[in-house]
């Protein structure tokens, strides 16, 4: 009995630390969704609200409703979220901008945000999900405390309650370094005061308060708001305090070298996307500029310059940018470039909403409130469904996340990629159908090899010269190959699921990803714009 009690007590130990200590080469198989707390799930039993996104006000989701609504984020296939800022706010009026609904005017990181609920409610959401083995990722933000003046800052509800850990006030002049680290972020109507990240007393204080916090609530991994805004030499001691994953914003667009040099050991274990979210937008958006050439050029310059680009955050919305389906009208646009993000390096990271095809354009009509939507099982949640429940399964059965990714085909109609051995077959043309329109591509497998296309389980075989051929006279979906022989156990196509054994807290998630496509039709709505399959034998 006493060796019983004591090998399930280092069972517990090992599986709470497992869970509260998360490095990169654990977070590299997850994928994230992406929640802004105040808009996910309101409480259980609240009355229902409508939110109106231009009001910038709380609408009323807390910490207990994203707890109460794990169900969908986990059937979706889902192994982790990431949550907005959880630390205190500004609290006084109204400002120009409205009220700090977002979470990101944060003054004192030593408490939490009430608005969000209480310290037992974030305790009970992140056990929740410890026990569904589930990641949790805080947003954190330590740049910046909102104040409300330039001039005569107060900075005694703040953390930091002394004007020497602050810089002194100038406005950021963007694309200067120098400015970008020193300067204040936000304007003049909500100041954003700059705390002096290279104070020796700052950064003992951000060390300590970053180790306590991890610690206390079993975090498990960060994401790092405004990171190019603080001297890089700032975060390798403090992520080394955290302790756990660190993956960084840097906000940019398609050009690689300034957000790849804030990846590595001298900087973050990760940053956000951009490049690869700007060429994704560029390339597959309708309409939009049709830049596949931009494409090709990041993805390879990617692989030279980022320190490890089968960690990065991959995106194709957030809080700050507009939503998809606000730049692109064709579903089959969204298909093919949420394809790429789950099947190439990297975390695929999926915004709240975005299974709801929400459509708002930039700040503040992108954050729009979850609840209207009935939490429905759309077409976009069975198509994310599939690409988390094959990804998942690649990333517990085989080394599939760490492989890395090539393209086999290029041109304007669209590209094929190689991971592992999956072949995603990723057009650019959008749902309508067009006569003629294909990607030829050259397989690494053996002429007559058995393929599964797992969007439609249709059979694929591979033609001579190892050659396979996508046509589009019914529309432009996107195709993903696996060998037939290597489906076994995924339970897509009619396989079984297999029992994962050994995974402790994990297991969870596991048998949540694995949860069985609801039919083979998964795309009904688009099921007649299925791509006629050539069998080039
Ligand atoms: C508030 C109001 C808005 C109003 C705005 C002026 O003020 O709510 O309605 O329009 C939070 C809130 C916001 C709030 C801000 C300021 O605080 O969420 O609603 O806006 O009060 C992070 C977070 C973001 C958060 C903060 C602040 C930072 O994700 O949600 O905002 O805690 C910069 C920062 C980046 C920041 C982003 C919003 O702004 O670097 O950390 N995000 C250029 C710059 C980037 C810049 C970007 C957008 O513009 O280089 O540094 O990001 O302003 C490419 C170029 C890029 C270029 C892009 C736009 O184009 O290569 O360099 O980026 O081609
Ligand atoms: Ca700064």
């Amino acid at each position: 009995m006493l060796h019983f009690s004591i090998s399930l007590g280092v069972l517990l130990l090992a599986w709470v630390y497992s869970a509260s200590a998360a490095t990169a080469d654990e977070w590299r198989g997850r994928s994230i969704y992406q929640i802004i707390t105040d808009r996910y799930a309101l409480p259980s039993g609240s009355a229902n609200t409508t939110c109106d996104t231009t009001r910038q006000t709380f609408c009323g989701g807390t910490w207990k409703g994203i707890r109460d609504n794990l169900d969908y984020i986990q059937k979706m296939g889902f192994t982790a979220i990431w949550i907005s800022p959880v630390n205190k706010n500004y609290e006084g009026p109204r400002t120009a901008y409205g009220d700090p609904y977002h979470g990101y005017w944060v003054q004192d990181i030593s408490q939490l945000n009430s608005k969000f609920g209480t310290e037992d409610d974030l305790n009970d959401l992140i056990t929740e999900l410890h026990r569904r083995g589930m990641y949790i990722m805080v947003d954190i933000v330590v740049n910046h405390v909102m104040v409300t003046s330039t001039t005569n800052p107060d900075y005694s509800n703040c953390f930091f309650k002394d004007a020497s850990f602050y810089h002194p006030y100038c406005p950021i002049v963007y694309g200067n370094a120098t400015s970008e680290e020193v300067c204040w972020f936000g304007d003049e109507k909500v100041p954003l005061a700059d705390v002096n990240t290279s104070n020796p007393t700052v950064i003992e204080r951000y060390g300590q308060w970053i180790e306590e916090f991890v610690q206390k609530y079993k975090i498990d991994g960060l994401r790092i708001d405004a990171a190019k805004h603080v001297q890089k030499s700032f975060w390798p001691p403090f992520c080394k305090k955290a302790g756990v994953f660190c993956m960084g914003e840097v906000f940019g667009g398609a050009e690689v070298d300034p957000v790849a040099e804030w990846q590595g050991p001298d900087a973050l274990d990760s940053v956000l996307n951009f490049p690869m979210y700007t060429a994704l937008r560029d390339a597959y958006t309708i309409p939009g500029p049709a830049n596949t050439t931009q494409l090709d050029q990041v993805f390879a310059e990617a692989k030279s310059k980022f320190h490890d680009t089968t960690v990065l955050g991959n995106f194709l919305e957030n809080h700050d940018v507009p939503r998809w389906h606000n730049l692109s009208v064709d579903p089959q646009s969204l298909y093919n470039a949420m394809t790429w993000n789950f099947m190439s390096d990297g975390i695929p990271i999926v915004y709240y909403g975005q299974e709801q095809s929400f459509s708002g354009s930039g700040d503040p009509n992108n954050r729009e409130a979850l609840w209207p939507s009935g939490y429905a099982n759309t077409t976009s949640y069975q198509y994310i469904t599939t690409l988390n429940q094959l990804r998942n399964f690649l990333v517990n059965t085989t080394d599939w996340a760490k492989q890395e990714t090539n393209i086999l085909t290029s041109s304007p109609t669209g590209f094929a990629i190689l991971k592992g051995s999956i072949i995603s077959i990723l057009t650019t043309i959008g749902s309508p159908p067009q006569e003629g329109a294909h990607i030829s591509v050259k397989t690494p497998f053996e002429t007559a090899t058995a393929l599964t296309n797992v969007i439609t389980c249709q059979q694929w075989v591979v033609g001579a010269n190892r050659m396979i051929d996508a046509q589009y006279s019914l529309g432009g979906v996107p195709t993903i190959l696996v060998p037939s022989d290597q489906l076994s156990g995924s339970g897509l196509c009619g396989t079984d699921l297999a029992e994962i054994a050994g995974n402790g807290g994990k297991a969870d998630a596991l048998n949540a990803a694995f949860v069985a496509r609801p039919s083979a039709s998964v795309l009904s709505l688009t099921a007649v714009l299925m791509a006629a399959i050539a069998f080039a034998a």
